[in-house]
C-alpha cells in the first residue's frame, strides 16, 4: 500500500459466496480492516441452508467456481450441494476468510451519517464503517404458501430450505407442493424412497435436459495436470450460455426459436402419456419462468408411485390436502417447495441512508438501483446481486466477480482521498431503471407467466441485454453518475 492510501473500515454482511469473495479481493487489494457479520454459525449461504435430497447447482460446476480458485475435484458436471458447501469452506479457510467472520451475529441496524455507517448487531456491538457491502443473497427468505389450514397439518411439514433430516421418508406417503427447480431436484430422489409421492403442480415449467455425468478419476487427473483444460470446459459452458440461452431469453429470434423447440421436443419425446404431457405443457413462452435443467424429473413423474396433481389445492387439513374437487389426499409428510421471496435483499434489517430514509421508503414506489448495486441516498453502500443483475441461468459467481471488481475500483478512489462519500445520482438510477424497462419489453420474462423474476409490479428484475454488454458496461465506473463529497466524520458514542 502506498503512503498516500487510506485504509477503509469495511463491514460485509453475510458470509455466503459473495461475502467470501469480497473478503478475499479486498484483502488482496490491501484492505485489512474488515469484518463479516454472519447471522448463523457457518459460512456458505444458499448451500448451508439448502440441504434437501438431490440439492445441486444447475449451472455447470466448472463455471460455478471462483475464477481464481478452480477446482479439478468436482465429482459431476453439476455439483451436489454438500460438495459446493465443502468447496466454499475450503476456499474460505485457504484465504483466511474465517478469521474475518463473526458468526451468530446478525445486523440489527445499519445507519448512515456523514460519511460513516453505524452498524449495530444482535450481540450488542457497534461498528463504525466507511463502507457497507451487502452480501445478503437473493433466495434465502422462504416463501410459504397462503393455503387455508396450512398450520393444521399433523404430520411432518417443512419448507425445502428448512429440510427436517430427522424425518425418515422411507415408505411414507409424501405430498410436495410446487414444481420449480427445487422440486424438480427433490422429486427424483423422493420417488426412490417413499411409498407414494403426490406432486401438486399449479403451473407447469419448461425443462431443458442435461446429463449430469460423473467426472472419472482420469478426468480429474487431467484437470489437475493442466488447469487450462478446466478453462476450456468453463469457456465452452460460458459460450453455450452466452450465445444461446442468454440470447434466447433476451429476445433474439433464432436462438429463441431453437431453444423453445428443443424444450418442446424434449417434453414430447420423454412423456408418452398424452394426458400427462398435456398437464406438463406450459401455456407461456419457454424461459418466462426460470428454465429447469433436468433429465430426471419427467422420468420420475412417470414412475408408478408418483402422481402429478393439477386440480389445485382447496385447503390443508390435519390429515393432508383437499383438492379443488373436494377429494382428500392423506399424507405422512408435506413438503413445501414453494420457493423464495427474492426481493427482500437486505431487509428486514433496519438500514437507513441519508436523512434516516429506510429501504422501504426508498423503494416505496419501485425497487430501483443504479447498476444493480447502488441505492441513491445510501452512500458508500453496495448491494451484491441486486435487482437487474443478469441472474437468469448464468453463474452468480461470475456476476459477483464483475461486481466485486467495480466496487474495488470505486474504493480505490476513496483510498486516494478523491472523496469520502459516494452516492449514485437519483437521475442515474432513474435512467438505469428506464433502460432496463425498455430492454425487458423484448424478453421472454414478460411472456405471460408469474415467477420470482418479477417485482411487485410485475416487472422482471433481470438484466435484459447480453452478458457481454453487462461486462463491458461494468468495466469502469462512470463517476459522472455519482455524487461525491468530502466529510468531516463525527465520532460515534460507542464503537467496537
Ligand atoms: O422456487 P420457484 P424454487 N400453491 O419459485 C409453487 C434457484 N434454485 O425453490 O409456478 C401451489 O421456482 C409455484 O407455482 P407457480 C433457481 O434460481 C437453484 O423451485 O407460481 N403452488 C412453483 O411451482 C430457482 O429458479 C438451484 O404457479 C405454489 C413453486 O411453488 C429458484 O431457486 C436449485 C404455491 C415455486 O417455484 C427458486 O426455485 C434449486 C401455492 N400457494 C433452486 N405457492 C440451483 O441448482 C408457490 N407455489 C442453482
Amino acid at each position: 500500500m502506498s503512503q498516500t492510501q487510506r485504509d477503509p473500515k469495511v463491514v460485509i454482511i453475510g458470509a455466503g459466496m459473495t461475502g467470501i469473495l469480497m473478503t478475499i479481493k479486498l484483502r488482496e487489494a490491501g484492505i485489512r480492516d474488515l469484518v463479516i457479520l454472519e447471522k448463523t454459525d457457518r459460512i456458505g449461504g444458499t448451500w448451508r441452508e439448502n440441504t434437501y435430497p438431490g440439492v445441486a447447482c444447475d449451472v455447470a460446476a466448472h463455471m460455478y467456481t471462483y475464477s481464481f480458485e478452480l477446482n479439478p475435484e468436482w465429482s459431476h458436471r453439476y455439483a451436489h450441494g454438500d460438495e459446493i458447501q465443502t468447496y466454499f469452506e475450503k476456499v474460505a479457510r485457504k484465504y483466511g476468510v474465517m478469521d474475518a467472520v463473526s458468526f451468530n451475529e446478525s445486523v440489527d441496524h445499519c445507519h448512515y451519517h456523514n460519511g460513516k455507517w453505524d452498524v449495530g448487531t444482535s450481540k450488542g456491538r457497534r461498528f463504525e464503517a466507511d463502507f457497507v457491502i451487502n452480501c445478503t443473497g437473493i433466495l434465502h427468505h422462504p416463501a410459504y404458501p397462503n393455503i387455508k389450514g396450512l398450520d393444521s397439518f399433523e404430520g411432518a411439514k417443512f419448507h425445502t430450505a428448512r429440510w427436517d433430516h430427522s424425518v425418515d421418508l422411507a415408505g411414507k406417503r409424501v405430498g410436495i407442493i410446487g414444481t420449480g427447480s427445487t422440486s424438480a431436484q427433490i422429486v427424483p430422489e423422493l420417488q426412490k424412497k417413499v411409498q407414494k409421492l403426490t406432486v401438486f403442480q399449479r403451473t407447469p415449467h419448461w425443462l431443458f435436459p442435461s446429463e449430469n455425468y460423473r467426472y472419472s478419476e482420469q478426468d480429474k487427473q487431467r484437470f489437475r495436470d493442466k488447469p487450462e483444460r478446466i478453462w476450456r470446459t468453463r469457456r465452452t459452458n460460458e459460450f453455450f450460455l452466452q450465445q444461446f440461452i442468454t440470447k434466447a431469453v433476451t429476445g433474439q429470434k433464432l436462438p429463441n426459436f431453437i431453444f423453445s423447440n428443443l424444450c418442446k421436443a424434449y417434453l414430447r419425446f420423454s412423456v408418452g402419456d398424452p394426458e400427462l404431457r398435456k398437464k406438463l405443457t406450459p401455456d407461456y413462452r419457454v424461459g418466462c419462468k426460470r428454465i429447469i435443467i433436468s433429465n430426471q424429473y419427467y422420468p420420475a413423474l412417470q414412475k408408478e408411485n408418483v402422481e402429478l396433481h393439477t386440480d389445485g389445492i382447496r385447503e390443508i387439513t390435519p390429515k393432508g390436502v383437499i383438492d379443488n374437487n373436494g377429494v382428500e389426499h392423506e399424507f405422512d409428510v408435506l413438503v413445501l417447495a414453494t420457493g423464495f421471496n427474492p426481493v427482500s435483499y437486505m431487509r428486514p434489517m433496519d438500514m437507513r441512508g441519508e436523512n434516516g430514509q429506510t429501504i422501504d421508503e426508498a423503494w416505496e414506489k419501485k425497487i430501483a438501483t443504479y447498476r444493480s448495486m447502488f441505492m441513491p441516498g445510501f452512500p458508500n453502500n453496495f448491494l451484491m446481486l441486486g435487482p437487474n443483475t443478469p441472474i437468469g441461468n448464468y453463474s452468480v459467481i461470475a456476476m459477483s466477480e464483475v461486481q466485486c471488481g467495480y466496487i474495488l475500483k470505486l474504493m480505490e478512489r476513496w483510498r486516494k482521498g478523491e472523496f469520502d462519500a459516494i452516492d449514485a445520482k437519483p437521475e442515474a438510477a432513474q435512467s438505469f431503471v428506464a433502460r432496463m424497462k425498455d430492454g425487458l419489453k423484448n424478453t421472454v420474462w414478460v411472456g405471460g407467466c408469474s415467477s420470482w423474476y418479477l417485482d411487485g409490479d410485475g416487472d422482471p428484475i433481470l438484466w435484459p441485454y447480453t452478458w457481454k454488454q453487462w461486462e463491458e458496461e461494468m468495466e469502469e465506473p462512470n463517476l459522472a453518475d455519482f455524487n461525491t463529497s468530502q466529510c468531516e466524520p463525527e465520532p460515534l458514542s460507542k464503537t467496537a
